[in-house]
């Protein structure tokens, strides 16, 4: 087994989830400062972040990523944060765009269109291009969000191109309907892949498998030498018919894993080292 510490990413809010469906969403700035406080104390080192309005609804404004951003970065100093470019379904992309200008450490970066669920999820390759080359521009590290292996194969083509930079740092996100499914062969198949075409080329990956995919696909990545993201974004349940009581029992839950099958778990600041952030 690939003995490199494993990166926990916790995806807090999301963009789809309801307080409806999660009443422990966090929601507000502060909600989501304690959340992202209680995952990293949990094992979490990297916060996927969409920000919510007062009344639950997602946004891409400036203003409230950088009320996110305080509360959690007053809380905990060294967690990466990562801002979501995809923001909710629909959300049109100079809207998803805005939050760069604040020059997070990390961002989402979607390689391609898809049904996603009942809805299309647009991702247009010129969009796609000017998001990377802004991110390229401005230091900041994508992460490339792959839900299916042509989006694999056009990430390939904007590295030949100098639009991504080493080191690639992939997010394989298996079990939207619409995208490739859980199945642990798709993982299998996808890091054969990712070996295949980024051979001598330095690389991450990760997954994040949505609703019932996300822990078995979690131990099969932390058995793989791959990175994990969990929570509320992509999965509300602890076991099945029970709620999560939290982001970060989620996330204690793949630590306690991951040392079982011999791997640490990385702190915010080896993870910002293994991933490639100066
Ligand atoms: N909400 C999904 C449509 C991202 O954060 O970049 C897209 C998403 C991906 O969540
Ligand atoms: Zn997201």
């Amino acid at each position: 087994m690939d003995r490199q510490s494993l990166v926990i990413t916790c995806a807090i809010t999301g963009a789809e989830t309801t307080r409806d469906k999660q009443p422990n969403l966090p929601v507000t700035p502060d909600e989501q400062a304690n959340a992202a406080y209680d995952a990293i104390a949990a094992g979490a080192s990297v916060i996927h972040l969409h920000v919510r309005e007062d009344d639950g609804k997602p946004s891409q404004r400036v203003e409230r990523f950088k009320q996110a951003i305080s509360a959690i970065k007053a809380k905990a100093p060294d967690v990466i944060i990562q801002i979501s470019t995809g923001g909710a379904v629909g959300e049109p992309i100079d809207k998803r765009v805005q939050p760069l200008a604040l020059k997070p450490e990390m961002a989402s970066l979607n390689l391609g269109t898809m049904n996603f669920g009942e809805e299309i999820f647009y991702n247009h390759p010129r969009d796609i291009m000017a998001m990377a080359a802004k991110m390229h521009k401005t230091g900041i590290i994508p992460e490339l969000e792959i839900y299916d292996v042509g989006m694999l194969e056009s990430a390939f083509r904007l590295a030949k191109q100098g639009i991504l930079r080493e080191p690639l740092n992939f997010q394989f996100v298996l079990g939207v309907p619409g995208g490739m499914s859980g199945e642990p062969e798709n993982l299998v198949y996808l890091v054969s892949i990712l070996k295949k075409y980024g051979h001598g080329k330095t690389f991450h990956w990760g997954v994040a498998g949505i609703g019932r995919n996300e822990l078995p696909l979690a131990v099969q990545a932390i058995v793989m030498g791959g990175h994990v993201r969990v929570g509320f974004e992509d999965n509300i349940f602890y076991h099945k018919g029970e709620l999560a009581k939290s982001n970060a029992q989620l996330v204690a839950r793949i630590k306690m894993l991951s040392e079982e099958l011999g791997r640490r778990v990385a702190e915010p600041v080896e993870a910002r080292k293994l991933l490639g952030i100066s």
